[in-house]
């Protein structure tokens, strides 16, 4: 472990050996989330796609280590039957930082948000993970106040993190503006604007721009040489022939989120309850594209890890 600050760390986690002969090489490794495969997509898709997503970050030449966290054991890189587990068990909790002690010493299963996992990553010196979209400030947030973890979490974890943006059920002008806050740069790959997770366009202009992962490599090195505290977001927009156009998503995320208001649903339930409620409105194109975008940034996240 390369970051002693919570010095019984160690005592929770276990490091598949491939993972941490990698570390100990300086070998490319890229951190997976776990939330995505428990409560992001339903079966069969999330045991598929997590699986196709550790293969893209493996034949790019970098070694995945997907983190959950199996009857209390914070594992970092977990074999093919504890991704099975999290992909069909009930009862997995989805984990923030603030939910990390409880599930290690209650031993239970958990799956790992955006926030979790690069809590994790970092304890166990791993720089840079990929996910679909990270979380953000929500519709409505100024009556509910309803802002992601992820959002403090990248405050102060100095991990990168590859996503297709923020997803688009949230209020992205204001996730754009909780990013600059806390002083989370967000870095464009091949794109001037923020993209909004299933279309490639949001219309919301960012302000750093970069087209090789050399050079977001070199930018992810100064900021580690630098000293920073918090993480990095690269922000990789879906390939054009997957992305649903922003006209129709807008239509089904109102719609999604007038459900959501209707039967009630808040808290750690939300965000799943409206990624479902888009799938259905979209006859599953939006579960087709999330897939798409996940192996988009997998794919990236390695090829900046190799950089
Ligand atoms: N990306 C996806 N699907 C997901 C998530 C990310 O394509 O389901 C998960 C991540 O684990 C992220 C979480 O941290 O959604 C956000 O949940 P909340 O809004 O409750 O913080
Ligand atoms: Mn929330």
């Amino acid at each position: 472990m390369t970051d002693a600050s919570g010095a019984g760390f160690h005592r929770h986690i276990d490091i598949a050996p491939h993972v941490r002969d990698a570390l100990r090489a300086g070998r490319p490794v890229v951190a997976l989330e776990t939330t995505i495969v428990s409560h992001g997509m339903p079966a069969p898709v999330n045991l598929d796609t997590a699986r196709a997503v550790e293969a893209i970050v493996s034949a790019a030449g970098a070694v995945p280590a997907t983190i959950g966290v199996i009857g209390g054991r914070i594992t970092i890189g977990i074999t093919d039957d504890e991704l099975q587990l999290l992909a069909t068990a009930d009862g997995v909790l989805k984990l923030n930082r603030a939910d990390l002690p409880y599930a290690v010493a209650a031993r239970r299963h958990g799956s790992t948000t955006v926030a979790a996992t690069i809590f994790c990553a970092h304890r166990a010196g791993i720089a840079i993970f990929a996910t679909g979209g990270i979380g953000g400030v929500h519709r409505g947030a100024e009556t509910s106040f309803d802002v992601s973890a992820d959002i403090e979490e990248l405050a102060r974890t100095p991990v990168a993190v590859v996503c297709a943006g923020a997803k688009a059920i949230l209020d992205l002008p204001k996730t754009l503006e909780a990013l600059e806050t806390r002083g989370i740069a967000v870095i464009g790959y091949r794109t001037d604007e923020f993209p909004a997770f299933w279309s490639r366009s949001s219309a919301l202009p960012i302000h750093l721009r970069l087209d090789t992962p050399a050079e977001i490599a070199a930018v992810l090195r100064v900021h580690r040489e630098l000293g920073a505290t918090g993480g990095i977001v690269i922000a990789n927009p879906i390939p054009v022939a997957e992305e649903i156009t922003p006209d129709v998503v807008a239509r089904h995320v109102a719609d999604a989120a007038a459900a959501a208001n209707a039967s009630g649903i808040s808290g750690k339930a939300l965000t799943p309850f409206l990624l479902d409620a888009m799938l259905t409105a979209t006859e599953g194109r939006s579960l087709a594209a999330n897939v798409a975008l996940i192996k988009n940034n997998a794919r990236l996240a390695a090829e900046i890890a190799v950089a």
